[in-house]
């Protein structure tokens, strides 16, 4: 693929942690195709994030194909952008490792997730959990992205990424671009939880209720729905606060069918919630069908996946080398040059 000197770089990753779910998709994956003809795109199935948690190594080979599935069937052009595995570029683990040299462990400590993440696997509190961040901000900075487009509960790791890149740049001069992130400005940026909407919805939920996968089929959609938890009023109102289950399901409704909030709460006034939960139910498993017919079809043809994946794999790699020699030549390390 042609690299555009006109185009601003754009960088975003989805960790092959679980079957990806309809948040991970409002949040950040249905943006990524929209941004595709404005930026020189590049998207990462990102497993070594993935193994900071425990996985089960089968499952993770076949999360990250069915991930790169996904991302096409998801409208991401692959002649269009740079599609690759984030293990397949060592570029990643080498700038993690500069980068952890001015990365310090109090402000690693403080970040949301992994405290969060530390709380939930305390049989498992590793080195690689606390430094997710740091190997977060080599992803972006590697290919010098000027845009990150992702969900709101990245948007502290990506200020440290803003962080690092000034820290380096001040102290070995000007040597990555400082990324800005792309957040949608809706609620869309943080799907909650179907079981409680006070937590995010998350992949590895341990409650299956929690969250609605791109994989699930109609009657799996529509069950989940149906057992989201609401309030005990029966008002369909967007009120986040007052609110938060059915303000979540508003916000699904909107995402999946393109109609405001406010059409939707028309739409449903003085009706009940069980036909409410039904209608959202109804619109993501209609949407969801022609995504997962394409993913199935791309997954039929794994000879064409790995294609890409190494397609993507060498532009990436080339591009994060040049990245990378600058930074190796700015610390100092001697090149025999
Ligand atoms: N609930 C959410 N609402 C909106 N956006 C979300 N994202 C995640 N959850 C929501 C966004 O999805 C992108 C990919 O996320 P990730 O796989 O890199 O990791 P994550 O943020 O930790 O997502 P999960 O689903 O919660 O994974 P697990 O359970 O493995 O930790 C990111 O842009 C994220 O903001």
């Amino acid at each position: 693929m042609e690299e555009s000197a006109a185009k601003k770089k754009l960088f975003s990753a989805v960790q092959p942690s679980g079957s990806v779910t309809i948040g991970n998709y409002i949040g950040a994956i249905r943006n990524f195709a929209k941004l595709q003809d404005e930026y020189e795109c590049i998207y990462a199935v990102a497993d070594l994030h993935a193994i900071t948690v425990r996985q089960e190594a089968a499952q993770l080979r076949r999360n990250t194909l069915e991930l790169m599935a996904l991302f096409i069937a998801c409208g991401i052009n692959p002649e269009k952008c740079v599609l690759f595995v984030q293990s397949h570029v060592p570029a990643h683990c080498e700038l993690t490792w500069v980068l952890n040299t001015i990365a310090y462990p109090g402000e690693l400590s403080r970040m949301t997730q992994f405290k969060d993440k530390s709380a939930k696997h305390a049989e498992n509190v590793n080195m690689g959990l606390m430094d997710y961040p740091v190997l977060m901000a080599s992803d972006i900075l590697l290919y010098q992205a000027a845009l990150v487009p992702v969900g709101a509960d990245q948007k502290q790791h990506l200020e440290l990424t803003r962080d690092l890149a000034i820290r380096f740049n001040n102290r070995y001069g000007a040597t990555f671009t400082v990324p800005d992130g792309y957040i949608p400005k809706d609620s869309g940026a943080r799907v909650m939880s179907l079981a409680d909407p006070s937590k995010k919805m998350s992949k590895s939920d341990e409650n299956p209720n929690g969250f609605v996968t791109m994989s699930d089929d109609k009657d799996t959609v529509i069950r989940k729905f149906k057992r989201a938890v609401t309030d005990s009023d029966s008002v369909i109102r967007y009120a986040p606060e007052e609110k938060p289950g059915v303000s979540n399901l508003l916000t699904i409704y909107h995402a999946f069918t393109g109609k405001s909030i406010a059409e939707a709460e028309k739409e449903f006034e003085g009706k009940g919630y069980g036909d409410f939960k039904l209608a959202v139910g109804e619109a993501v498993a209609d949407a969801l069908a022609p995504i997962q017919a394409e993913r199935a079809k791309l997954l039929a043809d794994k000879a064409y996946l790995n294609g890409i994946m190494q397609r993507g794999a060498e532009s990436a790699a080339r591009m994060a080398r040049r990245t990378l020699s600058k930074v190796y030549r700015k610390v100092g390390f001697y090149s025999g040059e």
